[in-house]
């Protein structure tokens, strides 16, 4: 805008110099703010849906359509930190989606407004490691804006760090203050091969920290519409000393398939239908049951009357659906001849 357009265009008394020092004010106010002051409420002024952190126009008619709506954390409404972008690798916010994300200390929340109606919600989030690696366990309290309404039926869901951090040099470890792993390989930080430098360079412990992220699924407590606001909120008695959210893919989840007639379910061999607890025995032992002559086995024969199997089941699989309630899924591949192999599965929901 030329000068003479910024007079043109300043209200009757009050100079455009006024107005542009006054726009100063308020986009420095948005860059603080964007740039990570805590304890400065960021309000959501709309919900801004985003995939992959840019704008779903940018990727219309790509890739599946999956029936998730992403928000990111950064984009929505938090009293916590929001982390400056930066691309920069071993930083959370060179790990997040969109180089930025939310980090809460106890007592904080991010909080998303629907956009169109939502039963579950996947959160991508980062807790810190134990001082010696191998994770922590921490809380995070998921409820709903309802109604007028704050936090309505809140759940609170354990996050856990134990699947992620890793540390330093190929193949990586999961301990903290390990040295370096190769010595003797070239590295960035010093421009160097430390092993075979003089004097040996000093190495910053963790080294390389990486791999912050995991991903945790929450099934609502009811449907909810576009309009309501899922918080997250760190208790405030939280043993971790912050928790970051990165991004959240709201979904409207079906209910559970149908059990089909004669099929087996992983439960009734033992599998946590929470999914909190190791089931991979359970799993196997389902899978056991057609080779023993066991219900799978009908299934088989029921689902392929023409195909009747001549020898138990060679081979089984078995797979979690991607979303909750997760579906445990049994795949058995029998021999019907000497020369042909077909393939029945057995699905049912484990909740
Ligand atoms: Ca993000």
């Amino acid at each position: 805008m030329s000068l003479r357009n910024r007079s043109a265009a300043s209200a009757p008394g009050r100079p455009w110099r006024t107005r542009a020092a006054t726009a100063l004010v308020i986009a420095a106010a948005l860059a603080t703010t964007a740039y990570g002051v805590t304890n400065v409420t960021r309000a959501q002024a709309s919900p801004r849906v985003t995939v992959a952190a840019i704008d779903p126009s940018l990727v219309a008619g790509r890739g599946a359509q999956l029936g998730i709506v992403e928000q990111e954390a950064e984009n929505a409404t938090t009293n916590g930190t929001i982390l400056p972008f930066d691309p920069s690798a071993y930083t959370l916010s060179g790990e997040a989606s969109g180089r930025q994300a939310v980090k809460l200390t106890p007592g904080q929340y991010v909080a998303f407004k629907l956009t169109q109606r939502a039963n579950a919600i996947t959160i991508r989030y980062a807790i810190p490691d134990a001082p010696n690696g191998g994770g922590i366990d921490a809380p995070l309290t998921v409820g709903v804006d309802h109604n007028g309404r704050e936090n309505t039926h809140p759940q609170t869901i354990t996050l856990t760090s134990k699947y992620s951090w890793l540390y330093n040099q190929y193949p990586f470890t999961n301990d903290p203050n390990a040295d370096l792993l190769h010595p003797d390989w070239w590295i960035t930080e010093c421009s160097c091969v430390p092993a075979f430098t003089t004097p040996p360079p000093s190495i910053t412990k963790p080294f390389r920290p990486m791999h912050f992220y995991d991903e945790q699924r929450v099934q609502l407590h009811n449907t909810y519409q576009a309009g309501d606001v899922v918080r997250l909120t760190m208790p405030a008695d939280a043993n971790a000393a912050w928790t970051v959210i990165d991004l959240v893919d709201l979904q409207q989840i079906a209910d559970p398939a149908p059990r089909p007639e004669g099929s087996v379910s992983v439960t009734e061999f033992g599998a946590d239908p929470n999914g909190m607890r190791d089931s991979a025995d359970a799993f196997d032992r389902a899978m056991k049951a057609p080779v023993a002559g066991g219900r799978s086995s009908k299934a088989i024969r029921s689902r392929s009357p023409h195909r009747r199997p001549t020898a138990p089941c060679t081979r089984v699989s078995a797979s979690m659906a991607s979303t909750p309630p997760m579906a445990g899924v049994i795949t058995c591949t029998c021999r019907t001849s000497p020369s042909r192999a077909t393939s029945a599965s057995a699905s049912t929901p484990i909740r």
